[in-house]
């Protein structure tokens, strides 16, 4: 029987499990009886926002550079230690328009472990994406394996801090100094993040943030491009307000790109919360960290003491080997619980379209091994310790009977869906 645990944060009841029979892929019960998402978005002080929801609307002005995101974007190149910061209505714009006002064309270096969104901004524009192998153990773009990629055509280098762990920075600007190439990082993870104690932020000509309904600062849809140089700012900025830098004068092609009020009302409260929020993540993880360390083939990825982090992804690599389950039964066995774990990024960029059609196939083995290995768990304000000792005895019980489940669960798998959450 499983043997209840007690009441979640949503004060729902969680059932740990004890023995094979329990798990519900093999007939037990769900451990959860609502689901447990990754992603779900930390909502902190509703009396703030509501009181700056009814403020803007006091105000009628709701969009176009207004006081709301003004305040945002001091706060953040503040806590970012940054000259400039350009508020968005979402990453994947942010980084257009960084790449457009950095003058970028032909061929950009890029991994392929992401977010679709990465390549996604380069195709848009016509820029080639050149997908780059990464490291094994970081997960980032692999500095030893860029030069090989670089081509006349190739004008930028765009690393991505995967998980908020920053990439090797110095490696990447050695490279692109010596190239002459422009050196741009997706930040999206990496919001509260350092690097050899500095704020991720400032690095390469400029950095961009998502502070998408998912991340653990969030602006119900929002980005932000960052950066310590003055043009590439004012550029960005006009771009983002269809090129115009005065009521009535346009200087450059631009786009709608602007964050509302309303937007920027939920960064500023959610920002005001980021550091209650990293706290409670880092308590998840710590708690993760000390169960996950008994499960063999199960390694939970390391995030630098030394260093800030806001720990907001917790991510595991199932080795099937040392397991005797790999990822994918694993993910099954969690969501027959109701636990939505999430195998990001699945299956790598270069095997998505446009890419897999467009593109002579890369040679990316370390991308294709993570991709088939990486799950992410539950954490945030959703998870608190009742969640993660349920979702630990989950992975303990089906590892400890491995063959069993197995063949049952080969039998019984739901059908794979990463392409992107329903709402409920
Ligand atoms: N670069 C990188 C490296 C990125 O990771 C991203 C975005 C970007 C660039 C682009 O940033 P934005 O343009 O989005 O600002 C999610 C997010 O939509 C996406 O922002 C994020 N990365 C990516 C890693 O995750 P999906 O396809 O996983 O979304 P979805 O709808 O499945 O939501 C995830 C989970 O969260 C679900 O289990 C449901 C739950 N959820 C979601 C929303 C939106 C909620 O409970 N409530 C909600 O309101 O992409």
């Amino acid at each position: 029987m499983a043997r209840p645990s007690g009441p979640g944060p949503t004060g729902a009841p969680v059932a740990a499990k004890n023995s094979l029979e329990d798990l519900a892929i093999l007939g037990g019960q769900p451990a959860f009886p609502e689901p447990l998402h990754v992603g779900r978005p930390n909502v902190m002080n509703r009396e703030r926002l509501l009181e700056r929801l009814n403020d803007l609307l006091d105000r009628r002005w709701l969009t176009n550079n207004g006081p709301y995101v003004q305040e945002l974007e001091r706060a953040l190149a503040a806590r970012l230690g940054v000259k400039h910061c350009v508020a968005t209505c979402n990453a994947t714009l942010a980084l257009e328009l960084v790449l457009r006002a950095a003058d970028l064309n032909g061929e950009v270096i890029v991994p392929s472990f992401t977010f679709v969104a990465t390549a996604h901004a380069l195709q848009w524009l016509g820029i080639t994406p050149v997908f780059c192998d990464v490291d094994l153990a970081t997960h980032n773009i692999d500095p030893d394996l860029v030069e090989a990629l670089i081509t006349p055509r190739t004008t930028a280098i765009l690393g991505v801090h995967l998980w908020g762990r920053p990439c090797d920075v110095k490696a990447l600007a050695d490279i692109a100094r010596r190239h002459r190439l422009t050196l741009l990082f997706d930040a999206a993870h990496a919001l509260g993040c350092s690097l050899s104690g500095r704020m991720v932020g400032g690095f390469g000509e400029a950095e961009v943030f998502s502070l998408h309904a998912t991340k653990f600062v969030n602006a119900f849809e929002g980005g932000a491009v960052t950066t310590n140089d003055d043009r590439l700012a004012a550029r960005v900025r006009a771009m983002r307000n269809f090129g115009f830098a005065g009521e009535d004068t346009v200087v450059s092609v631009g786009t709608n790109a602007k964050m509302s009020e309303a937007s920027a009302a939920m960064g500023l409260t959610s920002l005001e919360c980021m550091d209650d929020v990293i706290a409670i993540n880092r308590r998840n993880y710590a708690h993760y960290r000390r169960l996950l360390g008994n499960l063999v083939g199960i390694r939970l990825l390391p995030y630098d003491e030394r260093e800030r982090s806001n720990f907001q992804h917790v991510v595991v690599e199932v080795d099937p080997v040392a397991a005797g389950l790999d990822r994918d039964t694993l993910r099954d066995v969690l969501r027959a619980e109701n636990v939505l774990a999430r195998r990001y990024f699945h299956p790598g960029v270069h095997r998505m379209e446009p890419y897999r059609s467009s593109l002579a196939r890369p040679h990316l083995p370390r991308t294709e091994l993570l991709t088939d290995r990486v799950l992410s768990l539950p954490t945030g304000t959703a998870a608190g310790p009742w969640e993660i000792e349920a979702v630990y005895s989950i992975l303990r019980v089906a590892l400890a009977g491995a063959s069993e489940v197995k063949g049952r669960a080969s039998r019984a798998a739901p059908p794979a869906n990463d392409g992107g959450g329903s709402p409920p």
